[in-house]
């Protein structure tokens, strides 16, 4: 081994070094590579295309963000810019029964339905999008709409 190879294996183990010390600083959520926008502690992204939630789900690597309090709630409402998104919820498991990203069996849930929903209206609506006020309404996990990652 001549001396020039032995320079780029110690540059090698240096960036390794270095990609693995951002990575675990990233899943620590000590920071938020650009596009990425922190609050609390977290990560948010939106996906910007208009998606199913089981396409978003997808996309985000099964991290759609759940809102656990009104200010992470007001948080992705303006993250949306002027677009409804997915919420992290859904009650296809059992009717009436809603479980969201992020939170244990038994564990009450943050809520913030819209006087009147959820309704399962028609069909079948088992999964919720944040609208522009704010408020949450069940609607059908087959129509296509943004949604922000979280991590
Ligand atoms: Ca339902
Ligand atoms: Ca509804």
């Amino acid at each position: 081994m001549c001396c020039g190879e032995v320079v780029i294996l110690i540059s090698l183990a240096i960036l390794s070094a270095i990609l693995s010390l951002s990575s675990s600083c990233n899943r620590r959520n000590w920071l938020c590579t650009a596009p990425w926008k922190k609050w609390g502690g977290s990560c948010y992204l939106s996906t910007q295309r208009h998606l199913t939630y089981d396409d978003a789900r997808e996309a985000c690597r099964r991290q759609v963000a759940a809102p656990r309090s009104d200010q992470e709630n007001d948080f992705l409402a303006s993250l949306a810019q002027g677009s409804v998104i997915w919420v992290a919820c859904t009650d296809r498991r059992q009717e009436g029964l809603w479980e969201c990203e992020g939170f244990q069996d038994g564990q009450g849930i943050f809520a913030n339905w819209r006087k009147g929903e959820p309704n399962n209206c028609g069909v079948r609506e088992d999964c919720v999008y944040l609208q522009l006020s704010y408020k949450w309404n069940d609607v059908r996990c087959e129509i296509e709409i943004q949604a922000v990652c979280k991590r």
